[in-house]
């Protein structure tokens, strides 16, 4: 059984939540467009205006609550959570939400069991949609083995998205956070490794298949909106993690040119940036943002405060624990272990 590892340092658990909302809020202008040329994004960095987040940071911020508040049991109350993302909606609908997500979250603040309104959405599937996935990165902070933070990450996901994939998308992403946050910084990553690794928690024909085509366009060191092609940079789980997960690998040391990385591959930028930025700023830590950034973001002092909060949990917690690992498996046994491509 791997050993719990050593706790967080606030600087990579405050990384990993502001990392998160600079992408988002980075992205947020060009939501939709198909590419971004380099000199908008260059204009929207230099403009000295407030970084203000969308929905994506919004529910990281309730799920990162979610977490800390409940530090002692490491988990996810489906019931309590369900309410507390349909309050956060309830009060700040502008942040530009889905409109699978916001028929889901009505329904839940008006007293629907989780359960039934998450499948009320596209015909009773409910969402394949990346709404669980861009929220999810924080359940790597109480996570205690990559299984169970992909435990952690497909529980805090069924709650809102029903489908498969919307659940797949939110395990892929919680664990490569938990292995980013645990990563040595510096030190080449495995890259092949790790997307074995997410391969063993995220078992999936189509989820390993772009797994492999991540390898691949990494090693061609490919143009983002080369990768957009190739991976998808849409509103789906399947279609929008992949690209997330590229531009962190391609560029696990650079905090910054992973974020613009993202944001210039178009598509749902906001979304596929805050979920690039969460990983390397789990790997990297909050300082390796650049300060003109930083000091732009929104949501600050709640971040702040979170960071504090869970990582004084995790260090007074840390020694002797035991290894809360989930299980093994996450999603289906569809065309698992095929290796996909
Ligand atoms: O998943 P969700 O919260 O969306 C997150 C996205 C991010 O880009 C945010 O920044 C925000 O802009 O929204 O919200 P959903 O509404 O569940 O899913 C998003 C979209 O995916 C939906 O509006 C649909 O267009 C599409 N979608 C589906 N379409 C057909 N069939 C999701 N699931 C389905 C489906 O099963
Ligand atoms: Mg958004
Ligand atoms: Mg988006």
């Amino acid at each position: 059984m791997t050993p719990t590892p050593a706790p967080a340092s606030r600087g990579r658990v405050l990384g990993l939540l502001a990392g998160g909302a600079l992408g988002d809020a980075l992205g947020a202008p060009f939501e939709g467009q198909s590419a971004v040329a380099a000199a908008e994004l260059t204009e929207h960095e230099k403009s000295g205006t407030r970084l203000t987040h969308t929905d994506d940071t919004a529910l990281a911020l309730v799920l990162a609550r979610h977490l800390a508040d409940r530090r002692d049991e490491r988990g996810v109350d489906g019931d309590m959570l369900a309410l507390e993302l349909a309050q956060a909606w309830k009060a700040e609908p502008w942040r530009g939400y889905g409109s699978g997500a916001q028929h889901v979250l009505g329904l839940i603040e008006a007293g629907v069991p989780w359960s039934r309104a998450a499948r009320a959405t596209f015909g009773g599937q409910g969402s394949y949609g990346n709404g669980a996935a861009m929220r999810v990165a924080p359940v790597a902070l109480v996570a205690t083995s990559l299984h169970h933070a992909a435990e952690l990450g497909r529980r805090s996901a069924e709650v809102t998205h029903a489908h498969e994939d919307g659940q797949l998308g939110a395990a892929c992403l919680a664990g490569a956070a938990y292995l980013a946050l645990h990563s040595t910084p510096g030190r080449r990553l495995d890259v092949a490794r790790l997307l074995q690794d997410l391969g063993r928690v995220v078992r999936s024909r189509s989820w390993h298949q772009k797994f492999d085509r991540i390898g691949e366009l990494i090693r061609h060191e490919v143009a983002p909106g080369h990768a957009a092609r190739a991976l998808g940079n849409d509103v789906s789980a399947l279609g929008s993690v992949p690209l997330a997960l590229l531009a962190f690998l391609g560029r696990c040391d650079e905090a910054a040119e992973t974020i613009r990385y993202a944001v210039l591959a178009g598509g749902d930028t906001d979304t596929i940036a805050s979920m690039a930025g969460a990983l390397v700023g789990a790997r990297n830590g909050a300082a390796a943002f650049p300060e003109s950034w930083t000091s732009r973001l929104e949501a600050t002092e709640q971040l702040g405060r979170l960071a504090d909060q869970i990582s004084t949990a995790s260090r007074t917690r840390s020694s002797g624990e035991e290894n809360h690992a989930g299980s093994d498996v996450v999603g289906t046994q569809r065309g698992a272990g095929s290796g996909g491509g």
